[in-house]
């Protein structure tokens, strides 16, 4: 942990921002990475604490990785699920191939510095030869069950200069399913040596250790000293919160874990415990204002079970005010570059493209977090080149953009703030469109609360970005200007902030990244993405697209659009299919949008009683808009029962949940038909597992295509322990259409 004494007395006289009623209970703060806060705090206090709490070296080392990769691995590769069930027979992990090189090539094309890989995921099978149990690569047909996935991702990770972290998924559904499986077994609680020598298979690590618990935890701790003994240095350990099943009151003895972690991994960071956590959602999205300095109800030391840390608001003033204490605890933004986790197909799994991932980096790690890309291994063992084109073509931007500076060499003491502002030059006038900030969180801590950015135009300061903190990086984007100098203004801080670099970039402004969606009226849109910065979203106003000088191009017969495609000049009507669409701007091709859109909706009917739904009836769920829903109870009239009007084929069907933490989603359901809508008949079935971190639109394209005029949606789980669920939107997905 890092300790350092420091006056803030002295700071305090000499910064502005620090209200006057700061009482300093004590004249000398502590740096320290996690703080208590006493009932004589007044706020002023509260807040020059905050100022005071400081990553660990771990941490700082964590954040200073900026770009890592996820690696989804196992079963589920090759049955296609998110979500396994424990019951899978090990065979069906029919891995012929491997190439961890390969992998750990494209990662380092892409600038990222650790890989980790779900060496257990959910469904309990173990991508290692472990000594516990039979579940894994051992039973597979992999190298004749001698095989060892880790071992080799360890050797690729050291020759290429990667740092290893392993996921080791606390859920055990093969634990939990099998008779002798030890997850909730309500075994006793007694004192077990760790690790449990197994006769043949010695450990050259000689350590051992004693821990008062159960047959689970125990299971658990073996396995992790294999993984953090045998495998080179671990530098991130990542326990997911997410459990497809419970069983027996299973607890998890956290606390022994971490003891095993500090003595065997002591540069190991943990995730979803005190020192990484989750930003709360798996699509990329990041908060305006990530603080890394969150508050606590107790002390995250010494705590067995983590606060939810999901909500918006995590760190700003109003809720360190209601802290018992305040802890570093930086953010991992996590998504996959593919639809899912899991590596399924080529065709309908869509994959990211460059300009998708460059933005995301952009507001992650340039919004005060780091950037946790997944990367699913397909079922020849190697990333698909798609997905190693992107990451390439990513790399070559972060680097082309961010080892380029345009500012002078600065000297030392440059970046002393004076009257909370700082001017800095470039080396001669240019074109800059990004600018990047960070502070000296290691020493000072995370304090800027709002900044301000101008540019020297005209003779004049111009303001061309603000934004709230700071922290470890800020990267600021804006219209290009053209300029000799900078003038970084901070408005508002907790005690006098302290800046450890500062440099300004061009990024080549890029054609937009494209949208594709159904309209409320039935029309395709096809328009920016929101998340891209500098082009916005037009909706169904063609006129505002026409005028933005870019083009945008567009194919409905499943071929790639190029600079021959039909023009996309307004909203248009289409009966539903793939759509792929992309835009031209400035000679530049820009990334490929694809979309299948469902069949047209109007001309359709609900067909069961609408009762008493009045704010959330059925019809939501066919309206084409996410942000309306059918509110369902899944011990009511629970069914979406649909008449098409006429006989129609249909080849899939979508759900879209609406995400609220109140309200449930769909996890598991029944697709019915019917000749004359009185005798119903079960033809089909579908499962969406990893429904509420991933709450986007899910797929199910049936065993066989359905041909019916009537159709009934019947869910028969919700996740969570929910009665109620939510349902935004339903769609279909058709071959062919023929009058009955
Ligand atoms: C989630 C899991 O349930 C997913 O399957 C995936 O591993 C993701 C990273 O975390 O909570």
């Amino acid at each position: 942990m890092y300790r350092y004494i420091f006056m803030s007395w002295v700071l305090l006289l000499a910064c502005t921002n620090i209200p006057q009623e700061y009482s300093a209970n004590r004249d000398v703060l502590t740096y320290s990475n996690t703080i208590e806060i006493l009932d004589s705090d007044t706020r002023a206090d509260i807040v020059a604490k905050a100022a005071h709490v400081v990553p660990t070296d771990n941490q700082y080392s964590a954040l200073k990785n900026e770009f890592i990769a996820f690696v989804h691995f196992g079963p589920n590769t090759f049955t296609r699920m998110e979500w396994g069930t424990g019951m899978e027979d090990p065979q069906v992990f029919d891995l012929q191939h491997l190439d961890t090189d390969q992998w750990c090539e494209a990662m380092q094309a892409a600038g990222m510095k650790m890989v980790i890989i779900t060496a257990k995921h959910h469904d309990g099978f173990v991508l290692w030869q472990s000594r516990y149990t039979q579940h894994g690569i051992m039973s597979s047909p992999f190298k004749e069950g001698k095989g060892d996935i880790l071992k080799e991702l360890s050797a690729s990770c050291q020759k290429y200069g990667i740092k290893l972290g392993i996921y080791l998924s606390p859920a055990d559904l093969y634990q939990i399913e099998q008779p002798e499986g030890l997850y909730g077994n309500l075994s006793p609680y007694t004192d077990r040596k760790i690790p449990r020598q197994v006769s043949g298979r010695p450990f050259k690590n000689t350590k051992t250790f004693t821990f008062r618990v159960d047959d689970y935890n125990e299971y658990f701790l073996n396995q992790l000293f294999e993984l953090l003994t045998e495998y080179g240095s671990i530098s991130e350990v990542w326990f997911d919160g997410a459990h497809p099943k419970r069983k027996g009151g299973q607890k998890y003895n956290y606390l022994a874990w971490k003891r095993l972690i500090k003595a065997l991994a002591p540069e190991a960071v943990v995730f979803g415990k005190q020192d990484i956590r989750w930003c709360g959602n798996e699509s990329g999205r990041t908060r305006e204002t990530e603080w890394n300095v969150i508050a606590y109800a107790a002390n995250p030391d010494t705590m067995n079970y983590f606060q939810d840390l999901t909500a918006d608001s995590l760190g700003h003033r109003k809720q360190l005010y209601q802290a018992r204490y305040l802890h570093y605890q930086p953010a991992e933004t996590n998504t996959s570059i593919r639809e899912g986790w899991f590596y399924r197909d080529e065709v309908d799994q869509k994959v990211r493209n460059a300009d998708d991932v460059f933005d995301m980096y952009e507001r992650s790690v340039g919004g005060n977090s780091i950037f946790l890309l997944n990367i699913p291994p397909n079922r020849q063992g190697v990333f698909s080149d798609e997905d190693v084109a992107v990451l390439g073509e990513v790399g070559r931007r972060i680097s082309a953009t961010y080892d380029n500076n345009l500012l002078s060499k600065l000297d030392d003491g440059a970046l002393e703030l004076q009257d909370n502002q700082v001017i800095v030059s470039l080396m001669k006038p240019s074109k800059v469109n990004r600018f990047v900030i960070q502070e000296d969180i290691s020493r000072r801590g995370e304090r800027i609360e709002e900044h301000a950015l101008d540019a020297w135009i005209d003779d004049q300061w111009k303001e061309i970005a603000n934004a709230t903190n700071v922290g470890y990086k800020r990267i600021l984007r804006f219209e290009p200007v053209y300029t000799d100098q900078f003038r970084l203004r901070i408005i508002k801080s907790r005690l006098e902030p302290s800046i450890l670099h500062l440099s300004a970039h061009y990024y080549p402004v890029r054609p937009p990244l494209l949208s594709i969606r159904r309209s409320s009226s039935g029309k395709v849109v096809i328009e920016p993405s929101q998340h891209i910065f500098g082009w916005k979203p037009h909706g169904e106003n063609a006129a505002d697209n026409l005028n933005r000088g870019y083009e945008v191009r567009y194919t409905l017969d499943g071929s790639t659009p190029d600079d021959n495609s039909s023009i996309y000049a307004k909203p248009f009507l289409f009966s539903g299919g793939m759509v792929r669409a992309l835009a031209f701007y400035d000679g530049q091709k820009g990334g490929i949008s694809k979309e299948e859109l469902g069949m047209i909706k109007s001309g359709w009917t609900i067909m069961d009683a609408i009762g008493a739904e009045q704010d959330h009836p059925r019809s939501n769920a066919l309206d084409e808009d996410p942000a309306t829903y059918w509110l369902g109870h899944i011990t009511g009239l629970s069914a979406l029962t649909i008449d098409f009007g006429q006989v129609m084929d249909v080849r899939g069907m979508a759900y879209t949940p609406f995400n609220h933490p109140t309200v449930g989603m769909v996890s598991r359901g029944e697709i019915l038909v019917s000749r004359d809508r009185k005798q119903w008949e079960v033809v089909d079935n579908f499962r969406f597992g990893n429904i509420r971190n991933d709450p986007s639109t899910r797929k199910h394209i049936f065993k066989l295509p359905i041909r019916s005029r009537y159709v009934r949606i019947q869910p028969t789980e919700i996740e969570g322990s929910h009665d109620e669920f939510s349902v935004a939107e339903v769609d279909f997905y058709k071959t062919l259409t023929f009058e009955e």
